[in-house]
């Protein structure tokens, strides 16, 4: 995946309450293209995979659960300096510190619920992309 690339999900909390649209459009109109897109179940096993780095973190087993929980939405989006302008977008992990404007604190209900995720490098974001839709 080119580095003007980021990998994004809409997370279960998000899916199951009709927010795909609304984050989708927030965005679009962040100025992101969306290359691809794909609404799909982790089993706990893939979604244990995708957050493997987090293992010996204390929350890992509920988010894996939570993660598990119901249907999410992955995307592939393409932007100049799209790792970075993406995280800007997206808000703090824990929405209590997110900023007016992002996605976090529009639709965000608690830390581990946090509405999306975005990758924190390009190199996560390649690898999290193939992970979802392939070299
Ligand atoms: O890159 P982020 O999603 O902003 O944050 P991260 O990579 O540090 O953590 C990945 C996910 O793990 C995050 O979106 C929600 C969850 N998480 C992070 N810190 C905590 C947490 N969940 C709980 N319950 N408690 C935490 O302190």
């Amino acid at each position: 995946m080119a580095t003007n690339r980021t990998f994004t999900m809409i997370k279960p909390d998000a899916v199951a309450e009709n927010h795909i649209g609304g984050i989708l459009s927030m965005i679009e109109q962040g100025g992101f293209r969306i290359v691809e897109l794909q609404k799909v179940n982790l089993t706990p096993e893939r979604a244990g995979e995708f957050y493997a780095v987090h293992k010996e973190r204390p929350f890992y087993n509920d988010l894996v659960k939570y993660m598990s929980s119901g249907p999410i939405v992955a995307a592939i989006l393409e932007k100049d300096n799209a790792v970075a302008d993406f995280r800007t977008l997206i808000g703090a992990t824990n929405p209590a510190n997110a900023e007016e404007g992002t996605i976090r604190k529009k639709y965000a209900k608690s830390i581990e619920a946090n509405a999306v995720h975005g990758s924190d490098s390009d190199e996560n974001a390649q690898i999290e992309g193939e992970f979802f839709f392939g070299k």
